[in-house]
């Protein structure tokens, strides 16, 4: 078999910064004995080591060089066609008992997975390099924050980690030598990217995750939606704190009032985009800020909930990003920037869909073949990716690094939704929220493999990413709640509501902004709402409309509930708790009975 990821051999002062810490020696040393590297590479995080690894990853064809004049230290990087997303059918919690993995999780028994991946692994490194990449998540100072190690045989996976976490010395200083400290251990081979032996298995009671054959993305950036949210989640629960799949946003009024919101949406459904959202012109004084585009860390103080974001970097959609749909993206990936599966110019410069200015009249698209505006096939996939640090983001928030993090004024939850869902609404109070929450609903995307377009129930945008038993995790939510003094105020939106022509209705991006001060006036007790059966709803005057060219029509198309599609709503909303096999807790139960009550009274 031809080996895929063939060894580097550095210089002396790379790639030796062992731990001391002896749990994490002996675990190394027992990954060791199994998939039998050539030969151990101990990343610290530097510059010279990242300068070694780029060079010697441009050897080996893993990355292409940019156009230096036009993206400066930038590559790109092309996966596998047969892996190009999150597999969820490959995706496993492997809790002692299938209860405690729950009905939306794929479950496995540990001890036969554990069997089962270890076979996989036996030798999977003969020939390769075994990098030790130690990372924290969350703020250097935060007592949110976690260590994680993640072992693979990927180089594009340590520069990604580089990028997307706090990685290298930092996380050594951190875990210190005490043997029986929490982090979380990651191990990563490539194998051979064989879709037939491709599993990402969670671990959740080891704080553990084996991740093989892939080479993309969340399968194997194991510090993300693995680490942060499966694993993290599991940990959430039981320690008392939250762990979502929620960007993070500051909201500064021309006053200087500023307010943080948490916002989550499904995967491509716009967090990227709403956390880098510049305000319209009509907005002129008013700030958003990011300090997360994916996950958030929250924990409770002084009966008020907190927020990090604990990453370090973005990796966002590439397709239809562009200087008129969100220019701080732009900027952000302008430099210093990873990509995956975009289209390359004949000038070395990166192309997608959606870029601005005109396409390319030749390009290598992202399988590697010749490309004209005139082929069938895309010159980016559609789930093509950067990963650049969130320092590069003009509209980076101060406080991003503030290790009790920022307080939380508003949830908000969203999905794709062509039809049904109004632009914004507001819950009654903290437990309709999580019903909000528990029930939202969304077209699935490109960002994970299978159908495109078909609507399910998404609860809380966690459906692929929840640890544990779904039902336990609603009730965490509740439990939350119980504790919280000065609870967040919780909304549901939808961009994507579509008319009768199939156009989108709301023009989003920074329009967005709209919505947004909307929910503002709401914490501040300043807007106005009506009481609708869904929860309080904005009349048109409510929202800031103006200079916006938009018809009444699609406004109240947008504002309106249609009792014919709630009917059909409500009984999806009832399949979806039967499907769950009575983990539902009775408390959402009950609100949904409250929910049909309101539509007939
Ligand atoms: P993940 O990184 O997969 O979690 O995605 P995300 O939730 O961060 O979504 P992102 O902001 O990258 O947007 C995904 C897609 O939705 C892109 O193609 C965007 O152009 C599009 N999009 C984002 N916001 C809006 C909006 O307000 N309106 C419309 N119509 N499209 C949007
Ligand atoms: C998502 O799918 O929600 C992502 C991309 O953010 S990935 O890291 O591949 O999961
Ligand atoms: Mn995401």
């Amino acid at each position: 078999m031809k080996n895929i990821a063939p060894a580097i051999f550095p210089p002396n002062g790379i790639g030796d910064t062992k731990p001391t810490n002896q749990a994490v020696l002996d675990w190394v040393h027992e990954l060791g004995n199994l998939t039998k590297p050539e030969n151990i590479f101990w990343c610290d995080g530097s510059e010279r080591e990242n300068e070694f690894l780029i060079a010697e990853s441009l050897k080996q064809n893993v990355l292409i060089k940019l156009n230096e004049k036009k993206v400066p230290r930038s590559y790109l990087h092309r996966s596998n066609p047969n892996d190009v997303a999150r597999v969820e059918k490959v995706t496993f919690i492997c809790t002692p008992t299938k209860e405690e993995a729950g009905p939306t999780n794929n479950w496995s028994d540990p001890a036969d997975t554990y069997s089962k991946l270890y076979g996989l692994l036996n030798g999977a490194m003969r020939g390769r390099t075994m990098f030790v990449v130690p990372y924290i998540m969350g703020p250097p100072d935060s007592p949110l924050t976690k260590v994680g190690f993640e072992i693979t045989d990927s180089k594009y996976v340590v520069l990604s980690i580089r990028i997307m976490t706090r990685m290298g010395k930092i996380a050594l200083k951190r875990l210190g030598n005490d043997p029986k400290a929490e982090w979380n251990r990651g191990v990563h081979s490539l194998l051979d990217v064989d879709p037939d032996r491709r599993f990402i298995c969670h671990f959740p009671q080891d704080n553990t995750i084996i991740s093989v054959g892939s080479g993309y993305g969340g399968n194997v950036l194991l510090s993300k939606k693995c680490f942060a949210l499966r694993i993290g989640s599991y940990l959430a629960c039981k320690q008392g704190w939250m762990a979502e799949h929620m960007l993070i946003l500051g909201v500064e009024s021309p006053e200087g009032r500023k307010h943080y919101v948490a916002a989550a949406f499904p995967s491509a459904c716009g967090k990227t985009n709403f956390a880098m959202l510049i305000p319209p012109a009509h907005f002129n004084g008013w700030k958003v800020t990011t300090v997360g585009d994916d996950i958030a860390w929250m924990e409770i103080r002084d009966g008020r909930l907190f927020a990090v974001n604990p990453e370090n970097g973005y990796f966002g959609v590439v397709p239809g990003t562009s200087y008129k749909s969100n220019p701080n993206a732009m900027k952000s990936i302008e430099h210093d920037t990873l990509y995956t599966n975009v289209a390359l110019t004949d000038d070395n410069d990166v192309w997608w869909e959606g870029k601005d200015g005109a396409p390319p009249k030749h390009a290598i698209d992202w399988r590697g073949n010749d490309w004209t505006p005139d082929s069938k096939e895309k010159a980016a996939h559609p789930n093509s990716r950067f990963a650049t640090p969130m320092r590069n983001n003009p509209a980076l928030d101060p406080d991003v690094e503030k290790g009790e993090g920022v307080p939380i004024s508003a949830i908000i939850f969203g999905g794709r939704r062509s039809d049904t869902v109004p632009l914004v609404y507001e819950a009654f109070d903290w437990n309709h929220g999580v019903y909000l929450g528990a029930t939202m609903a969304s077209e699935t995307t490109a960002a994970a493999t299978g159908t495109v377009g078909k609507v399910r129930r998404d609860p809380m945008a966690m459906l692929p990413f929840c640890g544990y038993n779904i039902g336990d995790y609603f009730r965490h939510w509740m439990d939350i709640g119980k504790r919280l003094t000065n609870p967040p105020l919780i909304f549901n939106v939808n961009w994507f509501r579509k008319g009768e022509n199939g156009k989108f209705l709301w023009p989003g991006f920074g329009e967005n902004m709209r919505v947004l001060k909307w929910v503002i006036d709401r914490c501040e007790q300043t807007g106005g709402a009506l009481k609708s059966p869904v929860g309080w709803l904005p009349s048109p005057h409510d929202l800031d409309l103006e200079e916006l060219d938009i018809d009444h029509k699609s406004v109240a198309d947008l504002l309106g509930i249609d009792h014919e599609e709630w009917q059909k709503e409500l009984a999806e909303h009832k399949m979806f708790f039967d499907s769950l096999g009575g983990v539902v807790p009775e408390e959402l139960q009950k609100q949904r009975e409250q929910l049909v009550a309101r539509f007939n009274e």
